[in-house]
C-alpha cells in the first residue's frame, strides 16, 4: 500500500501536467473530513440519496424483486458509515427478509464501526464484513450460488475516468448471475450553481480535505509541502458534466520528497489534478452498459430530482 502510495505520488507528480489519484484522500483524516463534507448544507449528494432510502424504500425493495421466501446476500460496496442502507435494512429486517448483509470496504476500522452499530441497532440483521479493494473483491462474488444485490451508492462511480467506469461496471457484470441486481447511486447532471457548491463549501472542509492530500504526502513520504502555498480550486461546466478538484501553487517553489529522494518543481499557478467527479444522465449511464449484459429496469429520484439511484438486472 505504502509503495503504491510512493510509486502513484512519483507518476503524478512527475507529469505533465501534474496529478495525485483521489483514492488517496482517505486516510483517517480524510475520512473524518469526509464525514464533515456530507454533513454541510451544499453537499446535497449525500442528503438527496437518504431521502430515496428514507421515504422510497417499498419502492426500492419492489425494484430489486425481493422476496421473502428466497434468501439473498445484500452486498454493498464502499460501504463506509452505512447511514442510507440502514434504512433499507430496517425495513428489510421488520419484514422479515431472509438475507446477509455483506458490506466491502478498503478501511477495516470502518467495517468494524459498521457491523457493531449493525449489530446494536438490528440485532437480527446478519453482517459478514469483507476488506478489500473493491475492484478486487469483485471476482470473489462468483463463488457463492445465491442471489445477490450489489449497492453501489454515493456516486463513488463518479470518481473513475469514463473508460474506468465502463470496465468496472463490464467487470461487475461479469461477477454476476441471471437475475441478481444492481442498485447504482449516481448523481445527476445539473446546473454550476448547484454542483459548484458541492466542492467549495462556504467552511472551507473541502479545500481542506482537497490539501490533506499534500499533509499525507508530508507525513508517511517525508515531504516538505507547505500547505499555506497552495490553494483548492474546483471546476464544473454542465455541458461536460463533470466537476474537477485541483491543488493550484500560488507561488514558484520546489517541494522534495524524501522517500523517493526527489525534488518536484511548481510554478507560480501550477495545477495539480486530484479528483474528477462525473455526474450523469441516462444516455450516459447505457452508454457504459451497451458492452455488458446489465440494463437499467427501474430509476428512482429524490424529491428535488438531483440524484438517482438506478436498478440494474443482469439479462
Ligand atoms: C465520495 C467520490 C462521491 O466526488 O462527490 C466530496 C468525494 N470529494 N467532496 C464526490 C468528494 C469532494 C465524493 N465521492
Amino acid at each position: 500500500m505504502n509503495n503504491n502510495f510512493l510509486n502513484d505520488v512519483d507518476k503524478g507528480l512527475s507529469s505533465t501536467p501534474k496529478y495525485l489519484l483521489s483514492k488517496y484522500f482517505y486516510d483517517k483524516k480524510g475520512d473524518a473530513l469526509f464525514v464533515d463534507i456530507m454533513n454541510m448544507p451544499e453537499y446535497y449528494l449525500t442528503r438527496a440519496e437518504f431521502d430515496i432510502f428514507k421515504n422510497q424504500t417499498q419502492n426500492i425493495i419492489k425494484a430489486l424483486q425481493l422476496n421473502k421466501n428466497t434468501f439473498f446476500e445484500l452486498i454493498e460496496l464502499g460501504a463506509g458509515d452505512g447511514t442510507k442502507t440502514k434504512e433499507l435494512l430496517k425495513v428489510l429486517d421488520t419484514e422479515n427478509y431472509d438475507f446477509n448483509y455483506v458490506p466491502i470496504d478498503i478501511s477495516q476500522n470502518a467495517l468494524d464501526q459498521l457491523k457493531q452499530s449493525v449489530n446494536k441497532e438490528l440485532p437480527n440483521v446478519k453482517t459478514t464484513t469483507k476488506q478489500g479493494d473493491y475492484f478486487n473483491v469483485l471476482a470473489s462474488l462468483k463463488q457463492s450460488n445465491h442471489p445477490k444485490i450489489i449497492l453501489f451508492l454515493g456516486s463513488n462511480l463518479g470518481n473513475l475516468s469514463d473508460v474506468q467506469a465502463e470496465d468496472f461496471l463490464s467487470k461487475l457484470s461479469d461477477s454476476l448471475r441471471p437475475n441478481d441486481k444492481v442498485l447504482l447511486g449516481l448523481d445527476l447532471i445539473k446546473s454550476r450553481d448547484i454542483v459548484l457548491p458541492a466542492y467549495n463549501d462556504s467552511q472551507g472542509i473541502t479545500k481542506r480535505f482537497n490539501l490533506n492530500l499534500l499533509d499525507r504526502i508530508n507525513n508517511e513520504l517525508g515531504a516538505d509541502f507547505d500547505t499555506n502555498t497552495f490553494i483548492h480550486q474546483p471546476e464544473y461546466t454542465e455541458e461536460e458534466g463533470i466537476a474537477r478538484s485541483y491543488i493550484v501553487s500560488t507561488t514558484n517553489q520546489n517541494v522534495t520528497v524524501k522517500s523517493l529522494n526527489k525534488t518536484f518543481h511548481f510554478m507560480e499557478g501550477e495545477r495539480v489534478h486530484t479528483e474528477t467527479s462525473r455526474k450523469y444522465n441516462d444516455t450516459i449511464l447505457n452508454s457504459y452498459l451497451k458492452n455488458t449484459s446489465l440494463q437499467v429496469i427501474d430509476k428512482l429520484m429524490d424529491s428535488n430530482t438531483y440524484f438517482a439511484d438506478y436498478i440494474l438486472d443482469k439479462k
